[in-house]
């Protein structure tokens, strides 16, 4: 529970900051989708606060090289990207409470700082690190997980196996961090509980970690890499991006305005193809401060377009902008969480997108509100008093109804406490359909011509009903539509809580809110 004494439980979620070589993309924005629709949900439940991170990652040698391509200054190359990521993460109704660049002075003075403790405690030493390095990935590969590939020139370039892209030999003198070290105590915060999730995710770290760990490199010669943090005490050498872009999440926890301590987050949420630096260096790193790990890390797979990989060079990258101009941001958020299954990759296709949405948020979700508030069947614009003889007044359909509707709220929240935000909204789902269904079969319709009115009113509560609790539970997935959702049931702001999430029995009427335009106008694409 989220209560505890009577002191609220804090919950402190973070996105990855993303590199701003590259326009945001819909595999970017569901990373944020769902860190989102978590903390909307642990709002919902009552933690308090809740502290919601994420932001752009702006130092490394390939924003330096991408701003020298535009011929750009790299902070001004970095402003402009920085703010559409921004941009986009707003439309998407991410409900961030802290947007970090690691340019600020708050975070270059925390991992100066940092790398201070680092150094106390003895965890750095002055070396020679010699290997292959990946730009595109901003990371070292051993030799024995990179290949050669043929170029279409004929020519032969050295990748890593993992991602495909290109490594180069470096050798140079710098400073390394004694990861090597750290492996007993990483496997020990592995297994102390259910610390990474999906388990094969789990799986994958741990076979990591089976492995000795190399001492890494945590600097280079600024004379190669001068975008960044130097290293204090030695301006020569420029602190590695990513030691620097893994203390945005302790930059954001001492920066919060809470009294109340926020260290350690509750949860990182990432793509699987930085598993290993949030898995392995990251905690590493904490330990050897001597603070305390991450609670756990939630991993998801990677988005396919058409069931190819997105990439600049196939030029099938899907911008969230061509989204959210064909299905509104309400049906690119409902298609991620609905088709997005962590432990996998997922598929997107513009026409599914708006096949889904028409589905469920227009036809489903859409016509139940329609036949509930359309002035056709209630003209006084009221949603009516409801008890279980409202349902038991409809037949065995009815009390089908009820049944399942007194059991979805908590389906629903064990599936989003557990990242399955698929399963919680097809529980949803069920008891729409469930809706829909009483009013065919009642013919509500039928009921007004004929003056039944304790049928009619009872099936009009039912449904209203129905509306009302589907609209609460939504808000994690689509909180905009959920919102003109409830405004239109006429529920107050103080009830859309998840303690409002279950069946309510109520004595008396209550005013429908102002009934604007549509919920979700039908999409209309090819
Ligand atoms: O990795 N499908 O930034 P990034 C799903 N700056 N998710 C995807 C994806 C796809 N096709 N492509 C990327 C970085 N992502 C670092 C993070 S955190 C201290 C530093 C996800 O902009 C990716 O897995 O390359 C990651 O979670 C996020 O987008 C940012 O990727």
């Amino acid at each position: 529970t989220s209560h505890f004494s009577g002191v609220k439980q804090p919950f402190f979620i973070t996105t990855p900051i993303f590199y701003v070589n590259a326009d945001p993309h819909i595999g970017h924005i569901y990373t944020a989708v769902l860190a989102d629709a978590s903390a909307r949900f642990h709002q919902m439940i009552g933690c308090d606060p809740v502290l919601f991170s994420t932001g752009t990652d702006e130092h490394g040698l390939k924003i330096q090289q991408a701003s020298f391509l535009a011929n750009k200054e790299p902070l001004a190359f970095c402003n402009k990207v920085s703010s559409s990521f921004r941009e986009a993460l707003s439309k998407c109704d991410i409900s961030y409470t802290d947007y970090i660049r690691t340019t600020e002075k708050r975070h270059k003075e925390n991992v100066q700082l940092f790398w201070e403790t680092l150094s106390e405690r003895g965890y750095i030493y002055k070396g020679k690190y010699e290997g292959w390095y990946c730009t595109a990935d901003e990371t070292f590969v051993a030799e024995d997980l990179t290949s050669l590939i043929k170029l279409p020139d004929g020519r032969e370039q050295r990748v890593s196996t993992e991602s495909s892209r290109p490594v180069e030999w470096f050798s140079e003198e710098n400073y390394l961090f004694k990861l090597s070290t750290c492996r007993e105590k990483l496997i020990e915060w592995l297994e102390s509980g259910p610390v990474v999730r999906p388990p094969r995710y789990y799986s994958l770290l741990k076979s990591l970690l089976d492995q000795d760990l190399f001492d890494l490199s945590i600097s280079r010669p600024n004379s190669r890499l001068s975008w960044g943090i130097p290293v204090p005490g030695d301006s020569s050498q420029t602190i590695y991006v990513w030691l620097d872009a893994l203390l945005n999440y302790l930059t954001v926890a001492k920066h919060s305005q809470s009294q109340r301590n926020l260290w350690p987050p509750s949860v990182h949420v990432m793509g699987k193809d930085i598993l290993k630096f949030h898995g392995i260096y990251w905690p590493a790193f904490l330990m050897a401060a001597g603070l305390e790990l991450p609670k756990s890390l939630l991993v998801h797979g990677h988005w396919l377009v058409d069931e190819q990989k997105m990439s600049k060079t196939t030029g099938n990258v899907v911008s969230p902008h061509t989204c959210i101009d064909i299905a509104t941001v309400n049906g690119l958020r409902y298609f991620l969480l609905h088709e997005g299954v962590p432990a996998n990759d997922g598929n997107f296709s513009m026409k599914m997108m708006v096949r889904i949405a028409n589905t469920d948020l227009a036809d489903g979700i859409g016509n139940l509100v329609n036949r509930c508030c359309g002035k056709s069947l209630n003209p006084s614009l009221k949603r009516l008093a409801v008890s279980a003889s409202s349902f038991e007044a409809c037949g065995p359909a009815g009390s089908e109804l009820l049944q399942l509707l007194e059991r979805t709220p908590d389906a629903v929240h064990d599936e989003y406490l557990n990242w399955n935000f698929y399963k919680g909204i097809d529980h949803i789902m069920a008891v729409v359909r469930g809706a829909n269904g009483l009013f065919q079969t009642m013919e509500p319709w039928k009921l007004k011509k004929e003056g039944q009115v304790d049928k009619f009113n009872a099936t009009m509560a039912a449904t209203m009903e129905t509306a009302r609790v589907v609209g609460t539970l939504l808000q994690p997935i689509v909180p905009s539509y959920s919102q003109r959702l409830l405004d239109k049931l006429g529920v107050p702001p103080t009830e859309r809580t998840w303690d409002f999430a279950s069946v309510r029995w109520s004595p008396n009427d209550h005013l429908l809110g102002d009934q604007g335009p549509v919920l979700f106008p039908r999409i209309k694409y090819e």
